[in-house]
């Protein structure tokens, strides 16, 4: 009996854990790829798009991202074709030309599953829970600083010979879905109106009817959509928020680069340092301090800058103004990613955790405020130490 029992649960063992049909296409897949494993596999992701799964063999573990044509957030709203996860594959290995120290390792590509496996990174954590529980990293703002330089600046049309930059810019602009996504909840939806649109209401029914009554904001706005559609500058992540980073206290990689873009640099510096700002502004309600987030954006920038002054190897254009142009729509950006995770579809932990409702109005109600400043106002502030310090009073 006992014996039979044992049969029993090896034979159990050997399949993996949850048996959903996507979670047997992950199993097949790995079993073709790397094989002479057990696979245990579970589903570990709670991400707006994809479902991310965690395969646990004793001496390996692999992470997969398996893509659906959906995207997970709202099946009905955003049909998505796989092919997104080809986009993240070709960016990755982009990444891997130009600062491969901050990406997972890719362990392999399978089209016909549409399932991406990459190195697991522990006990790396997702940069947003590490920021909102009030941890430090004492190398994050040089690490993305040098990211940002490294990968923009390396990928770019200042850099790459024209036939290179061509094939790159046609290649990532076939990543239509994605961009179209960015499009709309990035640049349209907030700002023109959309049923998508969801905000802390009555409270901040004021404010956005006066974002989505401004013609400057909007022809601003316009602008810079139009930018990010026609100028290919270089290759963007397209998502670098703090949802798309893990850390340890001295590790930092970025993950998610499905909606790569080829688009203006500046692009994924907003992003980026709008997420920092967006967690300053909410410290207070989780009890952690503000000050040394807006450091991090500052520092970040600072780190930035020095990479991509470092790299400038171009006698034609003057990188002083190109960082001037890159730091303006910078903080429109910021302004612009500000206002879509507060009134969008696609909000933030950074708002939405805090349960005190007074509390969140008062910070959504100054993050709105200091967005539309940005929006509005980018060219009055300059690029030096004191600059996200004067924002956080202006706001
Ligand atoms: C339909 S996807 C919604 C959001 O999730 C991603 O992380 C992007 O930020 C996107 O806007
Ligand atoms: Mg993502």
């Amino acid at each position: 009996m006992l014996e039979i029992c044992a049969l029993f649960c090896s034979f159990f063992a050997l399949i993996p854990f949850d048996l959903t049909t996507e979670c047997q296409q992950v199993h097949t897949a790995l079993e073709e790829k790397i094989p002479g494993y057990v696979w245990n596999i579970r589903e570990i992701g709670d991400g707006n798009i994809n479902y991310i799964y965690l395969a646990d063999a004793k001496e390996k573990k692999v992470l997969l991202k398996k893509a659906l044509d959906y995207a997970r957030i709202n099946p009905e709203k955003f049909p998505l074709p796989i092919e997104r996860l080809f986009f993240e594959y070709k960016a990755y290995t982009l990444y891997q030309g130009s600062c491969p120290e901050r990406i997972p390792e890719i362990y392999f590509y399978d089209q016909g599953h549409g399932i991406l496996a990459m190195q697991y990174l522990a006990p790396h954590v997702i940069l947003r829970k590490g920021l909102l529980a009030g941890v430090k990293y004492p190398d994050l703002a040089e690490h993305l600083g040098t990211f940002l330089g490294k990968s923009l600046y390396l990928t770019s049309c200042y850099h790459l010979s024209e036939t290179e930059w061509c094939a790159n810019a046609d290649l990532f602009s076939k990543n239509v879905a994605m961009r179209n996504i960015i499009e709309s909840l990035n640049f349209t939806d907030p700002f023109f109106g959309s049923t998508l649109n969801w905000w802390t209401s009555p409270e901040l029914d004021a404010q956005v009817l006066e974002i989505q009554n401004d013609p400057k904001v909007q022809a601003i706005v316009q602008a810079l959509k139009d930018k990010f559609l026609t100028f290919p500058e270089a290759l963007c992540h397209g998502d670098l928020h703090t949802g798309s980073i893990l850390t340890t206290e001295n590790d930092t990689r970025v993950i998610d680069t499905e909606f790569a873009y080829y688009a203006p640099i500046s692009f994924d510096i907003g992003m980026l340092l709008a997420n920092f700002i967006t967690a300053a502004l909410a410290a207070k309600a989780h009890g952690i301090e503000s000050n040394w987030l807006f450091c991090l954006a500052e520092d970040t920038w600072n780190s930035f800058e020095k990479t991509f002054r470092g790299l400038w190897k171009n006698p034609q254009l003057s990188v002083d103004d190109k960082l001037q142009e890159i730091w303006s729509d910078t903080l429109r950006l910021i302004g612009i990613e500000i206002i879509r995770r507060t009134i969008g579809v696609a909000h933030n932990a950074d708002f939405e955790s805090i349960a005190d409702r007074n509390l969140k109005v008062s910070i959504e109600q100054r993050a709105l405020s200091l967005a539309r400043k940005l929006i509005l106002e980018a060219e009055k502030l300059v690029p030096n130490a004191k600059a996200f310090e004067i924002l956080l009073k202006a706001g």
